[in-house]
């Protein structure tokens, strides 16, 4: 079974909720304020089978010029619109400012309906026509069906259904497989559920029993039953009008605008680049202007932002940026509206760029980069977002920056020649930079030899630190994995060719000293002794003792203290066979033969690489 969408849109009085009910026998007005004035005030929802295969949802929208807010949380996620004209009066201020709003927000499709035929006469029917043609000239609905009905009499509700149901043909199966949202519409309270919440899933897939965060609120909260189209659903898809009980909160708690998506996957931001669109009817829109901004089913207070311009001509179209008041959910190629403060009319709409919140520096021309980031070719649009990321950018991050399936990233940045580094969590960089940050390394590694010529090499951390302290650890070892340049072993990072030149003298001083640890044990004497008998002046006797702990071959483990690698490798093997016993300095010192002296620091030692704990006066062997 296909699921389509359609929402009416036009001026008040025009019939809509009359030829929403005439053609699904349901009443879309279901508020007592509604049935009492006669209009409509709140979106009204409505379905029908229309085929065995095709089922309708509506989405009927109120036409009053002060309740196009609501109107604007019901259109967003629509598939096809019915612009509703009444034929007797022809086109009004609403059915204007309805049709920009779809226009804007790229409604595919639509059927223009002349309602109330019986009204009119032919001649007048037919100036409607063309009215309307005029108004729609060069827009998505140039050449759509137009289709005189009355729902008093019926005539004409046939052919509209024959219209809606070659249109809906047309509609294209969704794509359920990328990360769904669901902006709300309605929040309320079913007897013996609780709180339940509605809108069109507008991109993904929801499963009962999952778990869902509120966006901006973030609250996390389980699914606890669906519906799709009025009927309980194990699933909802992509496109599908969809109820969704949710559990341990209250509707209070919820609004109009909260959208429903996967945890932790997105972030709410407050400062969005866009492509804007003022309206030819509109004034001039001046930078800082103040503007409601509509996305998904969200009303937020904003403030217009020109790039490089002082104001925005009717009709022209320009990159800005919004800064909200409320941070919301929006995502790259999300369709916004603006509208103004006073009076409340709608005055532009646009595409949402990036919500990266980024910063430009003065004077800056962000129109290249919004171009790219704006435009049609993902590969271009991800490869410039890894460029920019100080070190290139997670998968994670670049599915929250685009709200793109991480499959989709990934074939772009093959596409655009970003480098992929594999791992539990992909992470992409720009080539040119990671050769150049490779050069860098080498560099630093030759340069350090110059200064250092008795040492084996660089360590990790100081490489690091001399190419960019904050670069994560993961990619310095990408760097030099495969990095021919340079051989890291262990700790030390050299050139190949490179050998710490010790003189004959200062190698058999080095040896002296490694040997005097070796031999000792866990009794090591005492370092200054050690140094004075290695053959070499104070100074450089020192330098190689710290040689030694740099090659990790001794290991320092207080001021004073300093033994041969291999013999706390003994220690530790001892503790490897006695698992969770306890014990107490009186049996370490039994076991080891070490002196008091020697058995507190060893201790301390073995606490820190926690291969024990200390426990009052006892100690867990861990
Ligand atoms: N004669 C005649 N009257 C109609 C027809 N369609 C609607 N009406 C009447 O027109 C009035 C307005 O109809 P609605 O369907 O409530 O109009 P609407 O467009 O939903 O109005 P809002 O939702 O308030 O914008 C009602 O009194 C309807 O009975 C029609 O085809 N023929
Ligand atoms: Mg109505």
């Amino acid at each position: 079974m296909k699921h389509v969408i359609a929402g009416t849109a036009g001026h008040i009085d025009h019939g809509k909720t009359a030829l929403v009910k005439a053609l699904t026998g349901i009443d879309a007005d279901r508020l007592a304020e509604e049935k009492r004035r006669g209009i409509t005030i709140d979106l009204g929802f409505a379905h029908l089978e229309l085929t065995p295969e095709l089922r309708i949802g509506f989405v009927d929208v109120p036409g009053h010029e002060r309740f196009v807010k609501n109107m604007l949380a019901g259109v967003g996620g629509i598939d096809l619109v019915m612009l509703v004209v009444a034929a007797d009066e022809s086109v009004k201020p609403q059915t204007r400012e309805h049709y920009e709003i779809c226009r804007l927000l790229e409604i595919p499709r639509g059927i223009v309906v002349l309602t109330k035929s019986d009204l009119a006469d032919p001649e007048l029917i037919q100036l409607a026509r063309l009215e309307v043609a005029e108004l729609v000239a060069g827009s998505f609905l140039e050449g759509a069906p137009v289709v005189a009905v009355s729902s008093t009499t019926g005539a004409g509700l046939e052919e509209l259904r024959r219209e809606l149901a070659r249109v809906a043909a047309a509609v294209p199966e969704r794509d359920a497989t990328g990360h769904f949202r669901l902006p709300i519409d309605r929040v309320f309270s079913v007897k013996g559920f609780g709180t339940v919440v509605t809108g069109t899933l507008i991109s993904g897939a929801m499963a009962k029993e999952q778990e869902t965060e509120v966006y901006p609120k973030g609250r996390r909260l389980r699914v606890r039953g669906l519906q799709v189209h009025g009927v309980a659903a194990g699933r909802a898809l992509a496109g599908q009008r969809t109820a969704v009980n949710l559990a341990d909160i209250e509707p209070g708690e919820l609004t109009r605008g909260d959208v429903l998506s996967e945890p932790g996957r997105f972030r709410a931001v407050r400062h969005i680049e866009c492509r804007l669109e003022l309206l030819a009817e509109a004034k001039p829109l001046k930078h800082r202007a103040p503007v409601h901004f509509h996305a998904g089913t969200a009303e937020i207070e904003a403030e217009v932002r020109l790039f490089g311009a002082a104001r925005l001509q009717p009709g022209e179209t320009a990159y800005a940026r919004l800064i909200l008041r409320e941070p919301a959910l929006v995502l790259p190629g999300d369709r916004f509206i603006i509208r103004m403060f006073s009076p409340v009319v709608t005055i532009g709409g646009g595409v949402v760029i990036d919500i990266g919140e980024r910063r430009y520096p003065r004077g800056f021309d962000a129109a290249p980069r919004l171009a790219v980031l704006g435009g049609a070719d993902a590969a271009a649009r991800i490869a410039l977002l890894v460029r920019e990321g100080a070190f290139g950018m997670g998968m994670a991050e670049l599915v929250a920056r685009t709200g793109m399936a991480e499959s989709a990233i990934g074939k772009a940045a093959a596409e655009g020649g970003v480098l992929a580094l594999p791992g539990a969590a992909p992470w992409f960089v720009d080539r040119a930079w990671f050769e150049a940050a490779r050069e860098r390394l080498v560099e630093a590694v030759r340069r350090f030899h110059g200064e250092q010529p008795l040492l084996a090499g660089m360590t990790r951390s100081e490489l690091r630190t001399s190419i960019a302290p904050e670069m994560p650890a993961f990619l310095l070892e990408a760097l030099l994995e495969g990095a021919r340049a340079v051989v890291a072993e262990g700790e030390i990072v050299r050139l190949p060719g490179h050998a710490p030149v010790l003189g004959g003298e200062e190698e058999r001083a080095r040896q002296a000293i490694e040997r005097a640890f070796e031999q000792a044990g866990l009794a090591v004497p005492a370092v200054s002794e050690v140094l004075t008998k290695a053959g070499v002046e104070a100074a450089r006797a020192r330098t190689l003792l710290e040689i030694l702990i740099r090659e990790k071959r001794l290991v320092r483990i207080n001021q004073e203290l300093v033994f041969h690698q291999t013999a706390l490798e003994k220690l530790r093997g001892l503790f490897a066979q006695r698992r969770a016993a306890r014990f107490g300095v009186p049996e370490f010192k039994e076991w080891t033969g070490v002196s008091r002296k020697y058995a507190i620091p060893l201790l301390e030692y073995l606490d820190r690489m926690r291969v024990t704990r200390r426990e009052g006066n006892q100690r867990v062997i861990l």
